[in-house]
């Protein structure tokens, strides 16, 4: 841990026009729509520059060998609780990934931090295909403060 602390601040140091912000990391807990059997948990991690955002998130107890997508959203209506308000997603911070044999999940992007800057929540959805089409309203979803 100090070794990170110190890493940070050389990085700081170097990069002065361009400060890296890492958030703590988030906690994805199930959502409503996760199907019978499979209980999604895991992290969300970003770091931050002005320009951009470095976003990753590992998931464990999903479908095995299985296309995932996921993105931030902006806050819905549906709820005060971000992860059930049903937002709108923002598009150019989807990610998609397939999980391995034991239904572990690992995904990392990188998006426009102007993009992202109204987020209210990061969820993983199910994919119906390789290139992130939706397949569910969500399995796993973390509340994020921007
Ligand atoms: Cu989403």
């Amino acid at each position: 841990m100090k070794n990170l602390i110190l890493l940070s601040v050389g990085a700081l140091a170097l990069s002065a026009c361009a400060p890296m912000m890492a958030s703590a990391p988030y906690t994805l807990a199930p959502q409503a729509a996760a199907p019978a059997g499979i209980v999604p948990v895991g992290t969300v991690s970003a770091s931050r520059s002005a320009a951009t955002t470095i976003t990753s998130a590992r998931v464990t107890g999903l479908a095995a060998n299985t296309y995932y997508v996921a993105h931030y959203h902006l806050m819905g209506n549906a709820s005060t609780d971000p992860c059930k308000s049903g937002g709108p997603l923002i598009m150019s911070s989807m990610m998609v990934g397939q999980t391995d044999a034991a239904g572990t999940l690992n995904l990392s992007g990188t998006a426009l931090t102007a993009d992202i800057a109204g987020a209210t929540y990061f969820n993983v959805h199910t994919s119906k295909d390789s290139v992130g089409t939706p397949a569910d309203a969500g399995v796993a979803c973390t509340p994020v403060t921007p």
